[in-house]
Formats: structure tokens, sequence, C-alpha cells
């Protein structure tokens, strides 16, 4: 019998293999349609504008000790652990149809590559600077293809990433226009090409839901669909309008074990969405306020403070969380969890914390239905199509 390499069905099953990411030659990432950076001191940022080029190396290497840290703890609950591999990403790009002066880095795993089952899908991405952030990954697909004969191995479309993808503008929009255009769910990317960051998708057995946002749009949600339920998953689009800059679904509403979802108290589902939740018995633990505020977050950091709520959880009952949230400690405690607190906050200016970091490849178990009072018929069931788990 061969060994079954690529199996993870949701973000909680006991964890037996992950990637984590590595902070070498990190750059900056620069301004480009998809993406503005800027200081986070707002008195600072009208007098110095937003560094370009690599990261400085004392930088790199305290958010390489951090997640050497994290490799060191998840080998101690047993856990593979495989890291990416290097990457120039000083190099810059240059396509028919856009060109970006450097790439950014491969801290998080987690935006770009996905497991969903036994399938290993590469997401199109939705930034300039990330268009070719795959490849870090390239030699660990190959090795799981390779090794594992039932791994399926997809790349999502690549979009083009033409000025005509964007909806540069909306970085000029005032704050009192994204809160009256939020139910739009309209963002700096367009809706005619399909288009979707990896983090933006969270597993749940079945049951995979999608954060319309930034970095994925509806047609994004759309070929996920077509692409997920012939293989029997049930793809359902989410959205949580009072994120006016959603970016990745892992800050927002995290699932830690069947049941139970940890959710942004700034951040709610929109109404109607939390109704299959309740009617099949989840709760939502609120997540307590972070520690920082989102003006004390390092001053490069392009993520807002409920990184705070981006744990990964290596068990139904075990989570690791950032050292220093320590309210989120006590209510998970409350809660029943194992919490294993390590330091990240060096990580946080290249793009994320533990779960944006990681990226699993196999936990134990199997696809679960968790939603059974779902009344859904997915678009398989309309088509020819085969409505199967390979198993
Ligand atoms: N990459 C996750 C960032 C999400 C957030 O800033 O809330």
């Amino acid at each position: 019998m061969q060994m079954r390499i690529v199996n993870a069905w949701n973000e909680w099953d006991e964890l037996e293999e992950i990637v984590v990411g590595i902070a070498d030659d990190a750059y900056f990432e620069p301004t480009e349609p998809g993406s503005c950076p800027a200081l986070r001191d707002k008195h600072a940022a009208k007098i110095f504008p937003f560094p370009k080029g690599p990261k400085k190396q004392e930088v790199t290497e305290k958010a390489n000790e951090e997640l050497n840290g994290l490799v060191a703890l998840l080998e101690s609950h047993g856990v593979t652990v495989r890291r990416p591999e290097k990457h120039n990403f000083g190099t810059p790009v240059k396509t028919p149809l856009f060109e970006v002066e450097n790439q950014y880095c491969a801290v998080c795993p987690r935006d770009v590559m996905i497991t969903f089952g036994n399938e290993i899908l590469e997401a199109t991405m939705s930034r300039r600077a990330r268009f070719f952030e795959y490849l870090p990954y390239r030699k660990l697909v190959y090795e799981y293809w390779n090794q594992d004969p039932y791994m399926i191995w997809n790349a999502a479309p690549k979009p083009t990433m033409h000025d005509l993808m964007y909806r540069e503008e909306f970085w000029e929009w005032s704050l009192e226009k994204r809160f009256e255009r939020m139910h739009d769910f309209e963002f700096c990317i367009t809706q005619d090409e399909v288009i979707f960051d990896a983090a933006d998708c969270s597993r749940f057995g079945h049951d995979i839901f999608v954060q319309e946002s930034m970095t994925t749009n509806r047609a994004g949600i759309r070929w996920l669909k077509r692409h997920l339920e012939p293989r029997g998953f049930r793809v359902h689009d989410v959205h949580f309008p009072l994120d006016l800059f959603p970016s990745h679904i892992d800050c927002t509403f995290v699932p830690l074990a069947p049941g139970v979802v940890l959710t942004n108290p700034e951040r709610p589902i929109k109404a109607g969405e939390e109704k299959l939740f309740i009617d099949n018995d989840w709760q939502f633990i609120e997540a307590p306020h972070p520690t920082s505020t989102d003006d004390e977050m390092p001053m490069f950091c392009q993520s807002s403070k409920w990184l705070a709520m981006n744990v990964l959880s290596i068990s139904p009952k075990k989570v690791i969380c950032e050292e220093q949230e320590h309210s989120l400690h006590e209510l998970l405690d409350k809660h029943g969890f194992d919490v294993y607190p390590i330091p990240f906050r060096n990580v946080f200016e290249f793009g994320g914390s533990l779960h944006c970091a990681t990226w699993d490849i196999r936990r134990r178990g199997t696809c679960k239905d968790y939603f059974p009072k779902l009344n859904y018929t997915p678009l398989a069931a309309t088509t020819n199509s085969v409505s199967r788990f390979i198993m």
C-alpha cells in the first residue's frame, strides 16, 4: 500500500506534515496597482516614502529565528516540517503585459499554496510582485507528486495582471466612500479575470468558504466552485462588509475545531451568512482585542492588528498562538484548548503570522460533513461530471 503524503481536509485535524516559510532574500513589497504599501506612522508617512529594495539583514535574521522557533515547536510535537527553496526576490519581473521592479518573499506559503484533500493547488495570486511566488515551492510539489501516486497537482490560470485587471482609483477612495460601498464588495481588482489568493479559502471538510476581497474576486470564486465541486466539495462565498481592506480570511474567520470558529469582533460575517453555521450547531467565539493597536504594529507591516488571531491549530485541542496575545490565550484556555505561545512579531512585516507562514500538507483524518443540515446542490450535480472524492 503506497503511503499518502498529501491529505488535509480541514484547518484543525492532527497535523503530520507542514511547510514553514523562510525570510531569506525577502524584499519590500513594491507599489503596484494591486498594492499600495504605506508606513504605519501617519506622520512619518508624510516625510518618508515606503522603503524599496531588500529587507535589512538583521530584520531577516530575526524573522528567520522566529520561523525556526516555530519549526522546533512543531517538530517537538512529531510534525514533519519542510521548507521552501531559496529564491532571488530581487529579480524584476517583465512579462508581455506588465513589469514590476522586484518580487516579495517566501514567508507566507499560505497565500499561494493550498491543500484540498489529496490535491495541491497553486493560486492565481493577485499582485504582480507575487506572480512567480509558487517557484520556491515547486521542488517540494514535485517531490510530493513523485512520491504520492494519489496526489493531484493543479495550478489555477495565471491572470494577465495588466493595468486593465485593476481598479487603481480604489487606493484614492476615502474611508467614507469605502464605507458607503461596503456591500458592493468591489476593491482594487476588477471582476474580468479569475483571481484568488489561497489564503482567502478556509477548509471545513466537504465545505470550503472563500472570502471576496482585495485579493479574491467573484470570478476567482466561480473558478474554485467549478474546479472543486465535481470532486464533491461545496464552495461558499463569504463576506465581511466592515473590513474595508479585506485580504485573506485567516485574520477574520478562523475555524479551530469541529463546531468552533474564532471570529473577529470588528468584522462580523454578512447578515444571513451566519445562518448556515448556526443551523449546523457551530459556535462563534469572539476573539479578544489584540495586544497592539493598528498604530502599534511594526512600522513596515502591511497587515492589521488582527494578526493576533492568525493562529495555527495542530490538533482539534492544540493551538499555537503569538506569545504576547495573553487575552487570546486565556480565552482559548477557557474553551478547553491547550495553547502553545511562541514569539512571532518579527515575522509580521513579512506578511503574516503563524497561519500565514505555514501550508499544511498532511493532517490525520478524512473528508467529513460538518454541515449535515445543509441543503445544497453542487454545480457537479447539474453537469455530467463524476461527483466523488478520491479518498
Ligand atoms: N495576510 C493576512 C492579513 C490580514 C489582515 O491584515 O487582517
